[in-house]
Protein backbone atom coordinates (compact mmCIF):
# COMPACT_ATOMS: atom_id res chain seq x y z
CA UNK A 1 0.00 0.00 0.00
CA UNK A 2 2.54 2.42 0.42
CA UNK A 3 5.69 1.02 -0.43
CA UNK A 4 8.22 4.15 0.75
CA UNK A 5 6.47 5.11 3.95
CA UNK A 6 6.53 1.38 4.81
CA UNK A 7 10.00 1.92 5.15
CA UNK A 8 10.05 5.21 7.20
CA UNK A 9 10.24 5.23 11.04
CA UNK A 10 6.90 6.93 10.99
CA UNK A 11 3.84 5.28 13.35
CA UNK A 12 2.56 2.78 11.28
CA UNK A 13 -1.36 1.58 10.08
CA UNK A 14 -0.73 -1.66 12.09
CA UNK A 15 0.51 -0.35 14.64
CA UNK A 16 -2.51 2.36 15.30
CA UNK A 17 -4.24 1.54 19.23
CA UNK A 18 -1.17 -0.41 19.86
CA UNK A 19 -0.30 0.70 23.40
CA UNK A 20 2.84 -1.20 24.22
CA UNK A 21 4.54 0.59 22.12
CA UNK A 22 7.08 3.47 23.86
CA UNK A 23 6.27 6.95 23.43
CA UNK A 24 9.48 9.08 22.06
CA UNK A 25 12.21 8.67 18.64
CA UNK A 26 11.65 5.35 16.61
CA UNK A 27 15.13 5.12 15.60
CA UNK A 28 18.07 6.03 17.80
CA UNK A 29 20.65 9.00 15.83
CA UNK A 30 23.69 7.45 14.59
CA UNK A 31 27.27 9.02 14.40
CA UNK A 32 27.49 11.88 11.94
CA UNK A 33 30.58 10.18 10.67
CA UNK A 34 27.68 7.21 9.98
CA UNK A 35 25.77 9.58 7.49
CA UNK A 36 25.46 8.57 3.97
CA UNK A 37 27.93 11.80 2.59
CA UNK A 38 27.08 11.31 -1.22
CA UNK A 39 23.57 12.65 -2.42
CA UNK A 40 21.03 9.86 -3.14
CA UNK A 41 20.79 9.16 -6.99
CA UNK A 42 18.49 10.79 -9.05
CA UNK A 43 17.36 9.18 -12.33
CA UNK A 44 20.28 10.31 -14.87
CA UNK A 45 18.27 13.52 -17.21
CA UNK A 46 18.29 15.39 -13.10
CA UNK A 47 20.86 16.49 -11.14
CA UNK A 48 20.39 18.41 -7.79
CA UNK A 49 20.66 22.07 -6.72
CA UNK A 50 20.64 24.48 -3.84
CA UNK A 51 18.37 27.24 -4.20
CA UNK A 52 19.46 30.27 -3.09
CA UNK A 53 16.60 32.38 -1.62
CA UNK A 54 18.07 35.54 -1.73
CA UNK A 55 18.91 35.32 -5.66
CA UNK A 56 16.06 36.89 -7.01
CA UNK A 57 16.54 34.91 -10.20
CA UNK A 58 16.36 31.80 -8.44
CA UNK A 59 13.64 32.70 -6.14
CA UNK A 60 11.95 33.91 -8.91
CA UNK A 61 12.32 30.17 -10.09
CA UNK A 62 11.13 28.14 -7.20
CA UNK A 63 8.07 30.98 -7.24
CA UNK A 64 6.90 29.86 -11.06
CA UNK A 65 7.25 26.04 -10.34
CA UNK A 66 5.18 26.19 -7.42
CA UNK A 67 2.79 28.81 -8.83
CA UNK A 68 2.07 26.38 -11.55
CA UNK A 69 2.28 22.90 -9.91
CA UNK A 70 1.70 22.79 -5.97
CA UNK A 71 -1.17 22.28 -4.17
CA UNK A 72 -4.73 22.33 -5.74
CA UNK A 73 -8.13 21.45 -3.77
CA UNK A 74 -10.09 18.43 -4.58
CA UNK A 75 -11.66 19.84 -7.64
CA UNK A 76 -8.26 21.42 -9.36
CA UNK A 77 -10.26 25.15 -9.15
CA UNK A 78 -7.66 26.48 -7.23
CA UNK A 79 -3.92 26.32 -6.52
CA UNK A 80 -1.84 27.87 -4.06
CA UNK A 81 -0.32 30.91 -5.01
CA UNK A 82 2.48 31.85 -2.17
CA UNK A 83 4.51 34.92 -3.13
CA UNK A 84 8.11 35.50 -3.98
CA UNK A 85 8.12 37.75 -0.40
CA UNK A 86 5.96 34.99 1.40
CA UNK A 87 8.55 32.21 0.46
CA UNK A 88 11.74 34.47 1.66
CA UNK A 89 9.59 34.53 5.11
CA UNK A 90 8.68 30.91 5.15
CA UNK A 91 12.47 29.83 4.55
CA UNK A 92 14.43 32.14 5.78
CA UNK A 93 13.57 31.81 10.15
CA UNK A 94 16.77 32.16 12.04
CA UNK A 95 19.45 29.70 12.06
CA UNK A 96 18.07 28.20 8.83
CA UNK A 97 20.12 26.16 6.55
CA UNK A 98 20.82 26.93 2.66
CA UNK A 99 21.13 22.96 2.17
CA UNK A 100 17.49 22.17 3.13
CA UNK A 101 16.35 24.21 0.20
CA UNK A 102 16.72 21.45 -2.23
CA UNK A 103 15.74 21.82 -6.06
CA UNK A 104 15.88 19.66 -9.25
CA UNK A 105 17.27 20.42 -12.16
CA UNK A 106 16.78 19.10 -15.65
CA UNK A 107 20.71 18.93 -16.79
CA UNK A 108 20.70 19.69 -20.11
CA UNK A 109 18.48 22.72 -19.43
CA UNK A 110 18.82 23.46 -15.87
CA UNK A 111 14.90 23.87 -15.41
CA UNK A 112 13.82 23.70 -11.96
CA UNK A 113 11.37 20.71 -12.04
CA UNK A 114 11.03 19.83 -8.32
CA UNK A 115 11.62 21.22 -4.68
CA UNK A 116 11.41 20.42 -1.24
CA UNK A 117 12.40 22.66 1.65
CA UNK A 118 13.43 22.06 6.00
CA UNK A 119 13.49 24.60 8.31
CA UNK A 120 14.64 24.17 11.82
CA UNK A 121 12.19 24.53 14.60
CA UNK A 122 12.48 23.50 18.25
CA UNK A 123 9.30 21.80 18.55
CA UNK A 124 8.22 20.91 22.77
CA UNK A 125 5.93 16.84 22.80
CA UNK A 126 4.62 16.67 26.52
CA UNK A 127 8.23 17.81 28.58
CA UNK A 128 10.44 17.57 25.97
CA UNK A 129 11.73 19.90 23.83
CA UNK A 130 13.05 18.49 20.79
CA UNK A 131 15.33 20.30 17.58
CA UNK A 132 12.99 19.64 14.92
CA UNK A 133 12.73 19.92 10.81
CA UNK A 134 9.75 21.41 9.47
CA UNK A 135 9.63 19.87 6.03
CA UNK A 136 7.17 22.00 3.85
CA UNK A 137 7.05 22.58 0.13
CA UNK A 138 7.45 19.44 -1.96
CA UNK A 139 6.37 19.78 -5.32
CA UNK A 140 7.31 17.71 -8.47
CA UNK A 141 6.17 19.42 -12.01
CA UNK A 142 3.19 17.57 -13.05
CA UNK A 143 4.94 16.07 -16.03
CA UNK A 144 7.35 14.53 -14.37
CA UNK A 145 4.69 12.82 -11.13
CA UNK A 146 4.27 9.04 -10.30
CA UNK A 147 8.04 8.24 -11.46
CA UNK A 148 8.90 8.25 -7.27
CA UNK A 149 10.71 10.87 -7.02
CA UNK A 150 9.38 12.09 -4.16
CA UNK A 151 10.71 9.49 -2.15
CA UNK A 152 14.10 10.36 -3.40
CA UNK A 153 13.34 13.74 -2.24
CA UNK A 154 12.23 13.17 1.20
CA UNK A 155 15.11 10.99 1.76
CA UNK A 156 17.62 13.58 0.33
CA UNK A 157 16.22 16.01 3.18
CA UNK A 158 16.41 13.39 5.49
CA UNK A 159 20.29 13.30 4.91
CA UNK A 160 20.41 16.69 4.98
CA UNK A 161 18.88 17.59 8.42
CA UNK A 162 21.01 14.09 9.72
CA UNK A 163 23.92 15.76 8.48
CA UNK A 164 22.84 19.07 11.16
CA UNK A 165 22.66 16.27 13.56
CA UNK A 166 19.03 16.46 13.54
CA UNK A 167 16.72 13.60 14.02
CA UNK A 168 12.92 14.71 13.78
CA UNK A 169 10.87 16.40 11.38
CA UNK A 170 7.05 17.70 12.03
CA UNK A 171 5.27 18.00 8.37
CA UNK A 172 1.14 18.43 7.45
CA UNK A 173 -0.16 17.68 4.45
CA UNK A 174 -3.97 17.19 3.01
CA UNK A 175 -3.43 13.58 2.11
CA UNK A 176 -3.50 10.63 4.43
CA UNK A 177 -0.30 8.76 5.34
CA UNK A 178 1.21 6.62 7.70
CA UNK A 179 -0.01 7.75 10.12
CA UNK A 180 -1.03 11.11 11.56
CA UNK A 181 -0.32 13.15 15.14
CA UNK A 182 -3.91 14.47 14.25
CA UNK A 183 -6.44 15.15 11.79
CA UNK A 184 -7.77 18.51 11.56
CA UNK A 185 -10.46 20.45 9.81
CA UNK A 186 -9.98 23.65 7.50
CA UNK A 187 -12.91 26.32 8.09
CA UNK A 188 -13.98 29.46 6.00
CA UNK A 189 -15.41 32.73 6.92
CA UNK A 190 -16.70 34.36 3.54
CA UNK A 191 -15.55 37.99 3.42
CA UNK A 192 -16.45 38.55 -0.03
CA UNK A 193 -19.51 36.68 -0.74
CA UNK A 194 -20.02 37.51 -4.37
CA UNK A 195 -16.78 36.92 -5.34
CA UNK A 196 -16.52 33.25 -3.96
CA UNK A 197 -19.52 32.36 -5.32
CA UNK A 198 -18.89 33.38 -8.66
CA UNK A 199 -15.78 31.63 -8.71
CA UNK A 200 -17.37 28.01 -7.31
CA UNK A 201 -15.23 28.60 -3.95
CA UNK A 202 -18.77 29.01 -1.59
CA UNK A 203 -22.56 27.71 -3.24
CA UNK A 204 -25.60 30.02 -2.36
CA UNK A 205 -27.40 27.04 -0.16
CA UNK A 206 -31.14 26.26 0.11
CA UNK A 207 -33.26 29.62 0.70
CA UNK A 208 -30.09 31.86 0.48
CA UNK A 209 -30.08 34.50 -2.01
CA UNK A 210 -27.12 36.59 -3.02
CA UNK A 211 -28.52 39.63 -1.25
CA UNK A 212 -28.79 37.39 2.04
CA UNK A 213 -25.41 36.00 1.66
CA UNK A 214 -24.19 39.84 1.90
CA UNK A 215 -26.24 40.65 4.70
CA UNK A 216 -25.07 37.39 6.80
CA UNK A 217 -21.71 38.10 6.19
CA UNK A 218 -21.47 41.73 6.77
CA UNK A 219 -18.76 42.60 9.45
CA UNK A 220 -18.45 46.37 11.28
CA UNK A 221 -16.64 48.72 9.15
CA UNK A 222 -14.13 49.88 12.09
CA UNK A 223 -12.31 46.97 14.60
CA UNK A 224 -13.62 47.31 18.55
CA UNK A 225 -11.02 46.48 20.51
CA UNK A 226 -10.16 49.44 22.54
CA UNK A 227 -5.88 49.61 22.19
CA UNK A 228 -5.62 47.87 19.18
CA UNK A 229 -2.67 48.36 17.00
CA UNK A 230 -0.48 46.78 14.43
CA UNK A 231 2.33 44.72 16.42
CA UNK A 232 5.97 46.88 16.15
CA UNK A 233 9.26 46.31 17.27
CA UNK A 234 9.35 47.37 20.44
CA UNK A 235 6.60 44.64 21.26
CA UNK A 236 8.57 41.49 20.34
CA UNK A 237 9.58 40.76 24.31
CA UNK A 238 6.14 41.22 25.60
CA UNK A 239 4.44 38.84 22.42
CA UNK A 240 7.08 36.58 22.91
CA UNK A 241 6.01 36.26 26.95
CA UNK A 242 2.79 35.87 25.75
CA UNK A 243 3.17 33.07 23.35
CA UNK A 244 5.56 30.88 24.85
CA UNK A 245 2.93 31.10 28.08
CA UNK A 246 0.06 30.43 25.61
CA UNK A 247 1.87 27.49 23.69
CA UNK A 248 2.85 25.42 27.35
CA UNK A 249 -0.80 24.98 27.27
CA UNK A 250 -0.74 22.63 23.95
CA UNK A 251 0.05 18.68 23.91
CA UNK A 252 2.69 19.57 20.46
CA UNK A 253 3.75 22.88 20.22
CA UNK A 254 7.22 24.90 18.83
CA UNK A 255 9.25 27.07 21.47
CA UNK A 256 9.87 30.51 20.35
CA UNK A 257 12.59 32.77 21.59
CA UNK A 258 12.88 36.86 20.83
CA UNK A 259 14.12 36.10 17.27
CA UNK A 260 11.96 33.76 16.19
CA UNK A 261 9.01 36.02 17.39
CA UNK A 262 10.41 38.73 15.47
CA UNK A 263 11.48 36.74 12.57
CA UNK A 264 7.43 35.25 12.55
CA UNK A 265 5.09 37.80 13.64
CA UNK A 266 6.62 41.23 12.55
CA UNK A 267 4.39 42.58 10.05
CA UNK A 268 5.72 42.07 6.71
CA UNK A 269 3.03 44.00 4.06
CA UNK A 270 1.57 40.99 1.79
CA UNK A 271 3.25 38.22 4.39
CA UNK A 272 2.43 38.83 8.22
CA UNK A 273 -0.07 40.94 9.38
CA UNK A 274 0.11 40.55 13.22
CA UNK A 275 -2.09 43.29 15.96
CA UNK A 276 -1.12 43.68 19.79
CA UNK A 277 -3.60 44.61 22.43
CA UNK A 278 -2.43 47.40 24.79
CA UNK A 279 -3.42 48.08 27.87
CA UNK A 280 -4.50 52.06 27.31
CA UNK A 281 -3.98 52.26 31.64
CA UNK A 282 -0.96 50.05 31.95
CA UNK A 283 0.39 50.14 28.44
CA UNK A 284 0.64 46.44 29.36
CA UNK A 285 0.45 43.98 26.03
CA UNK A 286 -2.70 41.27 26.68
CA UNK A 287 -3.45 40.01 23.97
CA UNK A 288 -2.30 39.86 19.84
CA UNK A 289 -3.49 37.83 17.11
CA UNK A 290 -1.78 36.87 13.78
CA UNK A 291 -2.48 35.83 10.25
CA UNK A 292 -0.66 35.39 6.92
CA UNK A 293 -1.34 36.17 3.38
CA UNK A 294 -1.83 32.86 0.49
CA UNK A 295 -3.64 33.39 -2.24
CA UNK A 296 -4.87 30.92 -4.89
CA UNK A 297 -4.79 30.96 -8.21
CA UNK A 298 -8.06 30.29 -10.03
CA UNK A 299 -7.75 28.11 -12.17
CA UNK A 300 -10.15 28.98 -15.60
CA UNK A 301 -12.29 31.21 -14.61
CA UNK A 302 -12.83 34.37 -16.98
CA UNK A 303 -13.33 37.19 -14.61
CA UNK A 304 -10.81 36.63 -11.86
CA UNK A 305 -7.29 35.31 -11.51
CA UNK A 306 -6.84 35.60 -7.76
CA UNK A 307 -8.66 34.58 -4.07
CA UNK A 308 -6.96 36.57 -1.68
CA UNK A 309 -6.88 34.32 1.50
CA UNK A 310 -6.00 34.70 4.92
CA UNK A 311 -4.73 32.42 7.43
CA UNK A 312 -4.83 32.74 11.32
CA UNK A 313 -1.55 32.15 12.78
CA UNK A 314 -0.75 32.31 16.41
CA UNK A 315 -3.29 34.16 18.84
CA UNK A 316 -3.00 34.53 22.33
CA UNK A 317 -6.13 36.15 24.47
CA UNK A 318 -5.72 37.17 28.22
CA UNK A 319 -8.05 39.98 28.35
CA UNK A 320 -10.11 40.55 25.07
CA UNK A 321 -12.13 37.30 24.45
CA UNK A 322 -10.84 35.42 21.34
CA UNK A 323 -14.11 35.33 19.37
CA UNK A 324 -13.72 39.14 19.91
CA UNK A 325 -10.47 39.33 18.72
CA UNK A 326 -10.97 37.11 16.18
CA UNK A 327 -13.61 39.25 14.77
CA UNK A 328 -11.41 42.25 14.68
CA UNK A 329 -9.09 40.15 12.83
CA UNK A 330 -11.75 39.46 10.48
CA UNK A 331 -12.84 43.07 10.13
CA UNK A 332 -9.20 44.29 9.04
CA UNK A 333 -8.62 41.58 6.51
CA UNK A 334 -11.76 42.40 4.91
CA UNK A 335 -10.44 45.85 5.10
CA UNK A 336 -7.73 44.86 3.50
CA UNK A 337 -9.58 43.46 0.63
CA UNK A 338 -8.89 39.63 1.84
CA UNK A 339 -11.94 37.44 -0.09
CA UNK A 340 -11.70 35.06 2.77
CA UNK A 341 -10.69 34.40 6.28
CA UNK A 342 -9.23 30.46 6.71
CA UNK A 343 -9.03 28.66 10.01
CA UNK A 344 -7.93 25.06 11.27
CA UNK A 345 -9.53 23.47 14.35
CA UNK A 346 -6.56 23.89 16.26
CA UNK A 347 -5.86 25.43 19.34
CA UNK A 348 -8.67 27.28 20.64
CA UNK A 349 -10.36 27.68 17.70
CA UNK A 350 -12.81 25.49 17.43
CA UNK A 351 -15.14 28.18 19.62
CA UNK A 352 -15.22 31.03 17.18
CA UNK A 353 -15.48 29.19 14.16
CA UNK A 354 -19.25 29.14 14.40
CA UNK A 355 -19.84 32.00 16.74
CA UNK A 356 -18.43 34.42 14.16
CA UNK A 357 -20.04 32.22 10.92
CA UNK A 358 -17.11 30.32 9.48
CA UNK A 359 -18.47 27.27 7.79
CA UNK A 360 -16.19 23.94 7.30
CA UNK A 361 -14.20 23.50 4.19
CA UNK A 362 -13.94 20.23 1.86
CA UNK A 363 -10.17 19.96 2.83
CA UNK A 364 -8.83 18.40 5.60
CA UNK A 365 -5.29 19.55 7.44
CA UNK A 366 -3.33 16.01 8.39
CA UNK A 367 -0.13 16.60 10.82
CA UNK A 368 2.57 14.25 11.22
CA UNK A 369 5.95 13.64 12.98
CA UNK A 370 8.81 12.02 11.41
CA UNK A 371 10.95 9.66 14.14
CA UNK A 372 8.67 10.74 16.96
CA UNK A 373 6.24 7.99 17.93
CA UNK A 374 2.64 9.01 20.15
CA UNK A 375 0.84 6.52 22.06
CA UNK A 376 -2.44 7.68 20.49
CA UNK A 377 -3.51 10.89 17.83
CA UNK A 378 -4.16 14.05 19.28
CA UNK A 379 -7.23 16.29 19.35
CA UNK A 380 -6.40 19.11 17.32
CA UNK A 381 -7.22 21.45 20.13
CA UNK A 382 -3.83 19.65 21.72
CA UNK A 383 -2.40 21.24 18.40
CA UNK A 384 0.24 24.25 19.22
CA UNK A 385 1.66 24.48 15.77
CA UNK A 386 0.77 26.30 12.67
CA UNK A 387 2.49 25.52 9.57
CA UNK A 388 2.50 27.56 6.76
S1 LIG B 1 1.98 18.80 1.60
C1 LIG B 1 2.05 19.33 -0.07
C2 LIG B 1 2.74 18.34 -0.97
N1 LIG B 1 2.79 18.86 -2.33
C3 LIG B 1 1.77 18.79 -3.19
O1 LIG B 1 0.74 18.21 -2.92
C4 LIG B 1 2.00 19.49 -4.52
C5 LIG B 1 1.35 18.79 -5.69
N2 LIG B 1 1.80 17.42 -5.76
C6 LIG B 1 3.07 17.06 -6.10
O2 LIG B 1 3.94 17.88 -6.36
C7 LIG B 1 3.16 19.88 2.39
C8 LIG B 1 3.36 15.57 -6.10
O3 LIG B 1 2.15 14.87 -6.20
C9 LIG B 1 4.13 15.11 -4.83
C10 LIG B 1 4.29 13.59 -4.85
C11 LIG B 1 5.53 15.72 -4.83
C12 LIG B 1 3.39 15.49 -3.54
N3 LIG B 1 3.93 14.01 1.64
O4 LIG B 1 7.02 10.66 -6.62
P1 LIG B 1 5.82 9.83 -6.40
C13 LIG B 1 4.56 19.30 2.27
O5 LIG B 1 5.31 19.73 1.42
C14 LIG B 1 4.17 9.74 -1.22
C15 LIG B 1 4.65 12.87 1.83
O6 LIG B 1 5.60 8.74 -7.37
P2 LIG B 1 4.21 12.14 -7.01
C16 LIG B 1 4.95 18.19 3.20
C17 LIG B 1 3.15 8.70 -1.63
O7 LIG B 1 2.40 8.32 -0.48
N4 LIG B 1 4.61 11.82 0.98
O8 LIG B 1 4.51 10.72 -6.30
C18 LIG B 1 5.95 17.24 2.61
C19 LIG B 1 4.02 7.61 -2.20
O9 LIG B 1 4.65 6.87 -1.16
P3 LIG B 1 4.01 5.44 -0.75
C20 LIG B 1 3.83 11.93 -0.10
O10 LIG B 1 2.78 12.35 -6.98
C21 LIG B 1 6.33 16.16 3.60
C22 LIG B 1 5.12 8.40 -2.90
O11 LIG B 1 5.10 9.73 -2.28
C23 LIG B 1 3.06 13.07 -0.34
O12 LIG B 1 4.93 12.24 -8.31
C24 LIG B 1 7.31 15.19 3.06
C25 LIG B 1 4.86 8.55 -4.37
O13 LIG B 1 5.92 9.26 -4.92
C26 LIG B 1 3.14 14.13 0.59
N5 LIG B 1 2.44 15.27 0.43
O14 LIG B 1 4.91 13.19 -6.01
C27 LIG B 1 7.73 14.19 4.08
N6 LIG B 1 2.39 12.89 -1.49
O15 LIG B 1 4.81 4.97 0.44
C28 LIG B 1 8.78 14.72 5.03
C29 LIG B 1 2.71 11.68 -1.93
O16 LIG B 1 2.59 5.73 -0.37
C30 LIG B 1 9.21 13.66 6.05
N7 LIG B 1 3.58 11.07 -1.10
O17 LIG B 1 4.14 4.55 -1.91
C31 LIG B 1 10.28 14.19 6.99
C32 LIG B 1 11.66 14.18 6.31
C33 LIG B 1 12.76 14.83 7.19
C34 LIG B 1 13.16 13.88 8.36
C35 LIG B 1 14.32 14.49 9.19
C36 LIG B 1 14.74 13.61 10.42
C1 LIG C 1 0.26 22.62 4.23
N1 LIG C 1 1.45 23.39 4.41
O1 LIG C 1 -8.38 21.54 -0.28
C2 LIG C 1 -0.28 22.75 2.85
N2 LIG C 1 -8.50 23.61 0.50
O2 LIG C 1 -11.15 23.38 2.94
C3 LIG C 1 -0.58 21.43 2.20
N3 LIG C 1 -11.95 24.38 0.15
O3 LIG C 1 -10.17 25.72 0.20
C4 LIG C 1 -1.91 20.84 2.53
N4 LIG C 1 -13.28 21.86 -3.98
O4 LIG C 1 -14.31 24.25 1.26
C5 LIG C 1 -3.05 21.45 1.81
N5 LIG C 1 -15.17 26.07 0.30
C6 LIG C 1 -4.37 20.82 2.02
C7 LIG C 1 -5.48 21.70 1.52
C8 LIG C 1 -5.52 21.83 0.02
C9 LIG C 1 -6.45 22.90 -0.48
C10 LIG C 1 -7.86 22.61 -0.09
C11 LIG C 1 -9.86 23.48 0.97
C12 LIG C 1 -9.86 23.50 2.47
C13 LIG C 1 -10.68 24.64 0.40
C14 LIG C 1 -12.88 25.43 -0.25
C15 LIG C 1 -13.08 25.48 -1.74
C16 LIG C 1 -13.61 24.20 -2.30
C17 LIG C 1 -13.73 24.26 -3.79
C18 LIG C 1 -14.20 22.92 -4.31
C19 LIG C 1 -14.20 25.19 0.49
C20 LIG C 1 -16.41 26.05 1.00
C21 LIG C 1 -16.49 27.30 1.87
C22 LIG C 1 -17.92 27.57 2.35
C23 LIG C 1 -18.05 29.03 2.79
C24 LIG C 1 -19.48 29.30 3.23
C25 LIG C 1 -19.90 28.36 4.32
C26 LIG C 1 -19.70 26.92 3.94
C27 LIG C 1 -18.29 26.65 3.48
Amino acid sequence: QHKFWETQPVGQFKDVGNSSLPEGPIEQPTLLSEVKQEPYNLPNLYEWTVCDMDSDDVCNEVYVLLTNNYVEDDDNLFRFNYSKEFLRWGLRPPGYFRSWHIGVRVKASKKLVAFITGVPVKMRVRDEVVQMAEVNFLCVHKKLRSKRLAPVMIKEITRRIHLENIWQAAYTAGVLLPTPLATCQYWHRTLNPKKLIDVGFSRLGDRMTMSRAIKLYKLPSSTVTPGLRKMEARDVPAVTRLLRDYLSRFVVAPTFDDAEVEHWLLPQENVIESYVVECLETREITDFFSFYTLPSSILNNPNYSTLKAAYTFYNVSTSTPLVQLTQDALIIAKQKDFDVFNALDIMENEPFLKELKFGRGDGQLYYYLYNYRLRDALRPSELGLVML
